[in-house]
């Protein structure tokens, strides 16, 4: 069955590789149109190596998010080839209307919309596969492409960057499962995907080892993760010295390091996935996707995809400057949150801030500071950012949460269409926009509705 499921896809997929290879044969500049995030610029990254290898060229625009308008203004462009990537399922409807031939290599949800002849999409959800999980968009772009060139010459040395992608988006969850898992073995078979166990803890011939600790955010660690003062007091407790690189240490010293993070998180050691021969500090691919991700959050998403084409040197440079201040911005966010803590309702609570670097980690600090034990696990957390006239909100919670009945997507859609706002997404992760005079009300809402999932349940 799931093979039937993978099957299909692919061969729509291989159907996006000849279009692309026909466009290419007749000299056409491709448009190629992509999120800004790091599944996104991976997925841009992925295509646009595919059509430069094959000797075409193309023309590559980023976008926060995919609007009716930008869809429109983009049917009036004289190209002949677009290609979306990890966006563009939910506007299939306008795309139909595209007089040139379009792909759509997305990983979101799909409707019921039928594509017309001329559009291409590739979206695991119309097999039954499910998207959130088992391909991201840079996965679906890299199966359009996998087929290009010649049998010996195809583009299976592109599958980690498909895995950036699948990191930045989270799918990684004690390794890859469905149409990831392919993308996976691709790498293996060609050659240049590596994967070892280790420590997981990032940055590790970079920074001194307490800020590696500090820093490290997937598995969080209680007392470790976004605390310096914390990573340096730890390093001192077990005889290491903090000032050091990981890479640094003596053997017998990372024995000890690796024993007593174990303690603290036992998903600390685990499966890295990586490329021995890339520069030391995009080498592992969830790391490569955490600097692709800073690009983006910082609007340098140039940058990112410059990158992702595969510059180094300064552009890497700048785009570690990007990822220094955006750890600095998230230790300052950890050190709020623990001495602020959260506001508590009788089922939710919530953390509320118009500090302007607070508000561009909030979603982030939020989660972080559930997983590190700074905040109670035992309620949903909405990080409240007032924008203007709007609050924007992200809401988090854990899977215990989920199997007592909490839908985080549904409260904060169903909440926010009480106000005039909008909002929506998973059970675990949601968001939502509000106007901000309607905020007091909201929270009372949202905490009813929470109450009435776990009561129901
Ligand atoms: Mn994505």
């Amino acid at each position: 069955m799931t093979h039937k499921k993978q099957h299909s896809l692919l061969n729509k997929a291989n159907e996006a590789s000849d279009m692309i290879s026909k466009h290419i044969k007749d000299d056409h500049v491709i448009r190629i149109i992509s999120h800004n995030d790091a599944d996104g610029l991976s997925a841009a990254g992925v295509i646009a190596n595919a059509i430069k290898e094959e000797g075409g060229q193309f023309h590559t625009t980023i976008l926060s998010r995919l609007k009716p308008e930008d869809v429109k203004e983009l049917s009036k462009e004289k190209y002949n080839l677009f290609i979306f990537s990890d966006m563009g399922s939910a506007h299939l409807k306008l795309i139909n209307k595209f007089k040139s031939e379009v792909i759509i290599a997305d990983h979101h949800q799909v409707d019921d919309t039928e594509s017309e002849d001329h559009i291409i999409h590739v979206n695991p959800h119309i097999y039954g596969i499910d998207g959130s999980k088992e391909l991201s968009g840079a996965g679906s772009s890299y199966l359009s492409i996998r087929n290009l060139g010649d049998g010996e010459n195809n583009k299976k040395h592109l599958a980690p960057l498909a895995l950036v992608g699948a990191f930045g988006d989270m799918q990684f969850n004690d390794g890859f499962i469905g149409a990831n898992e392919l993308i996976v073995e691709d790498g293996i078979e060609f050659g240049n995907l590596e994967i070892h166990q280790d420590l997981k803890i990032v940055s590790k011939n970079q920074e001194p080892l307490y800020k590696s600790l500090a820093y490290t955010l997937n598995p969080a660690m209680p007392g470790l993760t976004g605390d310096l003062e914390g990573s340096m007091g730890f390093l001192e407790k077990i005889g290491i010295s903090y000032g050091i690189k990981f890479t640094d240490l003596e053997d017998e010293e990372k024995d000890v390091l690796k024993d007593e993070l174990i303690k603290l998180n036992p998903d600390i050691f685990g499966s890295i996935y990586s490329v021995p021969k890339e520069n030391p500090v995009l080498r592992n691919l969830e790391e490569y996707s955490y600097i692709l991700d800073a690009c983006g959050k910082n609007k340098k998403t140039g940058l990112g995809l410059s990158i992702a084409f595969g510059e180094r040197a300064e552009a890497l440079d700048a785009a570690l400057n990007l990822q220094k201040k955006y750890r600095d911005q998230l230790i300052k966010g950890m050190e709020w949150i623990k001495r602020e803590g959260a506001v508590q309702m009788d089922f939710i609570q919530y953390v509320y801030s118009e500090d302007k670097v607070l508000k561009s980690v909030m979603g982030t600090i939020s989660s972080v500071g559930i997983a590190a034990e700074i905040l109670d696990s035992d309620k949903p957390i909405l990080s409240m950012a007032r924008m203007h006239n709007d609050v924007k909100v992200s809401g988090r919670t854990t899977r215990d949460m989920i199997e007592k009945g909490v839908d985080l997507g549904k409260v904060l859609h169903d909440s926010s269409l009480s106000f005039g706002g909008q909002g929506g997404g998973h059970d675990i992760a949601a968001g939502a926009m509000v106007p901000y005079k309607e905020m007091d009300n909201f929270l009372n809402l949202v905490n009813d509705m929470v109450e009435h999932q776990i009561e129901n349940n």
